[in-house]
């Protein structure tokens, strides 16, 4: 199959203006020759046309930072994400940041009504306004995609759930809010915390994690947020959080995914060159995209 490619900058979803500059900085990491050097075939449709505009300001009344503003962009990446599906393409969507999964994921339910989801991220993403320490929507991207949340975010492309808990697997969490925990609880996420890939070993946690989704759906995504690497090699990110997985064993997961041939689409998201050091960030984050596509060897 040909990969689209397509630049997702929404960045208004949380407050480091630059992560809309994350699709360019892959890109002139070397995408592209990556991508050819492993004979795939692929469009790059560029970059959605995203309206960044918006505050730093929490609605009162709902406890949310530029929901309008957010909903719309999203809005798009759904309907660009159902465009390119339906031309027979693998998606590959680059943020910006964690909202846009949002979007993807809605475009995505048009095509797999049993979507599974593998959410590789320092951070739930389970918040809600009701729950949120900032009212940023990245962190609540994943919590809306299961038809948690503002009414705006859930409706994306058709009211209510996207993907179900029990088809969506977190990997490398370790910053999980008060709010985000009970959420884990009550609706059966499966969860890989840093704790368990410390304890078990990263191919035994994403052996499973694939093990696991295999039979119960009919496509998977990869939600990869860069500040699931360990910051060491991702500095050049908003919300970093130390203690992650290495190079090594992010790269590794992504080759297991690779050989697993359980992947429907890929996004990676949170790379902010402003943050970060001479494009450090988004050289590992195409370094990650290649060994999801079969590099073995950096
Ligand atoms: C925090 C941070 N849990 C929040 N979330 C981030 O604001 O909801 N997600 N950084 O990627
Ligand atoms: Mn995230
Ligand atoms: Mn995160
Ligand atoms: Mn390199």
């Amino acid at each position: 199959n040909r990969v689209g490619i397509i630049g997702a900058p929404i960045t208004i979803a949380q407050p480091n203006y630059g992560v809309d500059l994350g699709p360019n900085a892959i890109r002139y990491a070397g995408l592209h020759k990556r991508l050819d050097g492993l004979n795939v075939k692929y469009e790059d449709y560029g970059n959605i046309d995203i309206k960044n505009e918006g505050s730093n300001e929490k609605d009162p009344k709902t406890n949310l930072k530029n929901l309008k503003e957010v909903t719309s962009g999203n809005q798009k990446i759904a309907d660009k994400l159902k465009k390119i599906k339906s031309k027979g393409d693998f998606p590959l969507i680059l943020g910006g940041d964690h909202s846009i999964a949002i979007g993807t994921i809605a475009g995505l339910y048009s095509f797999y009504q049993e979507l599974g989801v593998i959410w590789f991220d320092a951070h739930a993403d389970l918040n809600s306004g009701e729950t949120s320490p900032s009212g940023n929507i990245h962190g609540m991207s994943l919590a809306a995609s299961l038809g948690v949340g503002h009414q705006d975010l859930t409706s994306i492309n058709g009211d209510g759930p996207k993907v179900k808990p029990e088809n969506t697997v977190i990997i490398g969490a370790r910053s999980i809010d008060e709010g985000e925990r009970k959420f884990i609880k009550e609706h059966g996420v499966q969860v890989y915390t840093m704790h368990d890939i410390e304890k078990r070993g990263m191919d035994a946690v994403i052996k499973e994690a694939i093990d696991y989704l295999r039979p119960r759906v009919n496509g998977v995504h990869l939600s990869l947020d860069v500040d699931g690497i360990d910051p060491l090699h991702t500095p050049g990110t908003g919300t970093p959080v130390d203690g992650g997985p290495s190079y090594r064993e992010t790269f590794h997961a992504m080759s297991t995914l690779y050989d697993s041939e359980i992947l429907t689409s890929v996004e990676i998201v949170e790379v902010n060159p402003l943050l970060d050091q001479r494009n450090q960030t988004a050289e590992v984050a195409t370094d990650m995209i290649a060994a999801v596509f079969g590099e073995k060897y950096i």
